[in-house]
């Protein structure tokens, strides 16, 4: 007998958050019922997606189909991968990773978070779990390799890491978009379902739609107007745009916020020096284009300046995203209807909870924690992940021996790969927390693998912060654990554990009842929170139907601005409200909501932080430095990929090869390479060969390769990717590269040579 059920469900591949709908074969067999899913597509009553989703959302039924995903944990025996139990795991773990702890401390073991665990409700919550329990500094992520950049340009001007803007893409008149191109990659720090279609709908509305790129990128082709730049010039840019509202007295602080912004003068007197004729040989753009742009910017409706990856890891990262926002603010677009605007998340985020408008600031280098070879502070409670492989080889006793990776794949995705590739092979002891045996997990000694996408609860903690509307949705598991089959908390939450010394037994709901009691003791001892001076008992009573994630959620939610409060506001965000919703409560478009939203000491807008005023001084002493580079590489993005880890999905890698060199037809000429034919790109650190794809859509003097290829090693299990392996753009990108006031990998504008093999 055959039933079929429909279930709704959230995509967890990429920012976008699409929903999905998903049908579910139920077969009795005997007295087993077995549930396959049969078909996805977008779910067309999806309160935010309205049912656009993208060729990777339907394929979750081929990622939890893949028969190289690992259902048993395996731990390394005489250099060979086998599969063992779960008890058996955790004796190796336990074991091992208590021993070093011993004898070397906490500090000897490091960890490695990786990008699949901020779209994964687990991990999200439960890594902080883990690393409190294991209570190390030494903390790696992708942020830095990522949108790190971001987060400390906003910290420093509103006050938080986490508060930061996005464009209001649903209402502006003009976009400038930056390093980003969400054709392919579907939108990042900018939670925007078919972004695609929200662009095409601004110049439907008769608005304009301009990207700056060293590539003629799909967005790019689809935009108003394509603006070429030289790949990591985009602070010089907006330097000059800021110069030329300055100069043409174009400036306009918002209306609201205008008694309320600190540093104007000195953000004028920064730029002063950099019109566009100065930076013209730096950004290889035309002075005229650039104050057509900034006039543009300044006549419009609304606007809005949005910057992504292409300008976040580049050497200046920092600045580049700090000058978004600046020219955002000059332009009188922050925080308004059509222009940057900060999301008011259901789950609540640092702008929404304790005092409104004011607060600790932001700085790094806390706690006085730096790497020990290089030196790097701490920043938002990390290292620089380019750092991590000379900690493990080249800081003598203080070295870091032991190293455990959730849903990373930092060999693939982090600069001067070769070096961390050999540097893990140094550890005493590893343990991934990963679905795959792979480039990265194949250095484990023991490997943990969470459950499927698809047998998982759901909720965009972390993305629906960064919404383009204010929206909650919240999703059930698909199809059940396989026995045996710890969820992904669990682990986590047993790897604090046994960094605490509680053995390989421990139950993984003893550390998550401490942190829920935590969470609950704390807002009901704080003044500002809906639930202060309620009854511990009587909250917990509602809560303890749940476990786990959706207990967490439960409680921020009822405690986030939209919140139950636990019965105080009956028709709140809860659990159950979200249940009873499967495709989503939408609170609405974004709101005003500065200065309340500020967490910065002085409780006003901080345009010029010192650290940024600062850095100016550095991009002085760069200018001379761009025009020596003849050659460089820069990254790009494929839509039927996800960085390192889908290419094990045929649906997906089949087709024309994808990890190919993009020359552009001048370049092509002088170098002597054609079109099919291999060449060698060289850095100062390594060398690989590619396939070349020439096209006149890169601007001269750059050369394009995707990262999160270069599959086919030995010890992997990787069947499908290993026939398209590809290969690794970041044994090419180089650890030494970084923008100093982040820790963040320069990833594009990395100087090479090309020549053909
Ligand atoms: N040159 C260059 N390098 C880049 C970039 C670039 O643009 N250019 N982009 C950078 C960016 S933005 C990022 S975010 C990083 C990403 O780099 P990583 O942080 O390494 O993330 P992924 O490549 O997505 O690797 C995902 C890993 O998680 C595993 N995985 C997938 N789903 C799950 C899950 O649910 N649970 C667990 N435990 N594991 C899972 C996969 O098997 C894989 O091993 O790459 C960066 N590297
Ligand atoms: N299909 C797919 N979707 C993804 C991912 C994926 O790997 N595949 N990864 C996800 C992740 S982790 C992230 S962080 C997001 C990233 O999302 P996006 O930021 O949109 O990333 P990309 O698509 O790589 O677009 C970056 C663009 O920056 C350009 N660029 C390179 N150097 C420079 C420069 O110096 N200046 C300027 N102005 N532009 C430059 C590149 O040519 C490229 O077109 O995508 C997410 N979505
Ligand atoms: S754009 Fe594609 S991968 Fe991203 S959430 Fe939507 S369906 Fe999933
Ligand atoms: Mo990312």
């Amino acid at each position: 007998m055959t039933e079929t059920r429909t279930a709704f469900r959230t995509c967890p591949l990429c920012e976008a958050g699409c929903g999905l709908e998903i049908s579910v074969e139920i077969a009795k067999k005997g007295d087993r019922t077995e549930e396959r899913v049969t078909r996805i597509r977008g779910d067309m009553n999806d309160v935010f997606s309205h049912g656009y989703i993208c060729p990777k959302g339907s394929t979750l039924k081929q990622l939890h189909d893949d028969p190289d995903r690992l259902r048993r944990p395996l731990v390394k025996r005489n250099g060979v991968h086998v599969e063992v139990s779960w008890p058996e795991a955790w004796d190796e773990v336990a074991g091992r990773l208590g021993e070093i702890i011993e004898r070397h401390g906490r500090e000897s073991v490091a960890a490695y978070l990786g990008n699949p665990g901020a779209h994964n409700v687990g991990a999200l919550l439960y890594n902080r779990t883990f690393l409190q329990g294991l209570g190390s500094r030494r903390r790696f992520s992708a942020s830095t390799v990522d949108q790190m950049p971001k987060q400390v340009a906003c910290g420093y001007v509103f006050g938080s890491g986490a508060t930061i803007p996005v464009p209001d893409l649903d209402h502006t008149d003009y976009l400038l978009m930056l390093g980003a191109n969400p054709y392919a990659s579907n939108g990042s720090l900018c939670t925007a379902p078919d972004f695609p279609g929200r662009l095409e709908a601004i110049r439907a509305r008769g608005g304009r739609v301009v990207v700056v790129d060293p590539r003629r990128s799909r967005t790019a082709e689809e935009a108003d107007l394509w603006v070429p730049i030289r790949p990591g010039a985009d602070a010089y840019f907006l330097m000059s745009i800021v110069q030329v509202l300055f100069a043409e007295t174009l400036v306009r602080l918002p209306e609201h916020i205008a008694d309320l912004v600190n540093g104007v003068d000195d953000v004028r007197e920064a730029a002063s020096a950099f019109a566009p004729e100065v930076t013209s040989a730096v950004t290889g753009l035309e002075p005229d284009l650039v104050r057509r742009v900034a006039r543009e910017l300044a006549a419009a409706p609304s606007a809005a300046v949005y910057g992504r990856i292409g300008t976040t890891t580049t050497e200046f990262g920092t600045t580049t995203s700090w000058l978004v926002e600046v020219v955002n603010a000059l332009t009188g677009n922050l925080d308004r209807r059509g222009g940057a605007m900060f999301t008011t998340p259901a789950v609540g985020s640092p702008s929404t909870r304790g005092k409104p408008g004011v607060g600790a600031g932001f700085r790094i280098g806390r706690g006085g924690g730096k790497t020990v070879v290089r030196g790097y502070p701490e920043v938002m409670g990390e290292y620089p992940v380019a750092a991590l492989a000379e900690e493990i080889t080249e800081a003598g006793d203080e070295r870091i021996r032991a190293l455990v990776t959730v849903a990373g794949n930092p060999v693939l995705s982090t600069p001067h790969s070769q070096q961390l590739d050999a540097a893990l092979d140094a550890l005493d002891f590893m343990v991934s927390v990963d679905i795959y045996l792979n480039e990265t997990t194949r250095h484990a000694d023991v490997i943990l693998p969470p459950p499927s996408q698809l047998q998982r609860e759901h909720y965009d903690v972390a993305l629906l912060s960064f919404a383009v509307r204010n929206v909650a949705n919240y999703s059930d598991a698909v199809l059940a654990l396989d026995d045996d089959q710890p969820d992904e908390w669990e682990i986590l939450c047993k790897l604090a554990l046994i960094a605490q010394g509680l053995g390989p037994d421990a139950d993984p709901s003893l550390a998550d009842e401490a942190q829920i009691d935590a969470l609950v003791r704390s807002a009901i001892a704080d003044p500002t929170s809906p639930i202060h001076g309620r009854d511990a008992d009587e909250i917990r009573a509602q809560l303890d139907r749940h476990r786990g994630p959706t207990r967490q959620l439960d409680f921020m939610l009822q405690t986030g601005p939209y919140g139950a409060a636990f019965g105080a506001n009956p028709n709140g965000a809860s659990i159950d409200h979200l249940r009873a919703n499967p495709h989503g409560v939408d609170y609405g478009p974004l709101q005003t909501r500065l200065p309340d939203a500020l967490r910065t000491k002085s409780g006003r807008v901080e345009l010029a932080p010192a650290e940024l005023l600062a850095d100016v001084a550095r991009m002085h002493a760069h200018l001379d430095e761009f025009t020596r580079r003849d050659l460089v590489l820069v990254g790009r993005r494929h839509l039927r990929s996800n960085n390192s880890w889908m290419h094990n999905i045929d649906v997906l890698v089949k087709g024309k090869p994808r990890c190919t060199l993009h020359v552009h037809p001048d370049d092509a000429a002088r170098l002597g390479v054609r079109e099919g034919s291999v060449a060698r790109i060289t850095s100062r650190v390594g060398s690989v060969d590619a396939v070349v794809e020439i096209t006149d859509g890169i601007r001269p003097g750059v050369v394009s390769l995707p990262h999160g290829w270069g599959h086919g090693q030995p010890g992997t299990r990787l069947r499908v990717a290993a026939e398209r392996a590809g290969v690794n753009s970041n044994v090419l990108t180089d650890h030494q590269a970084i923008d100093p006031l982040s820790g963040t990998s320069v990833l594009n504008g990395i100087p090479v040579t090309v020549v053909p093999v």
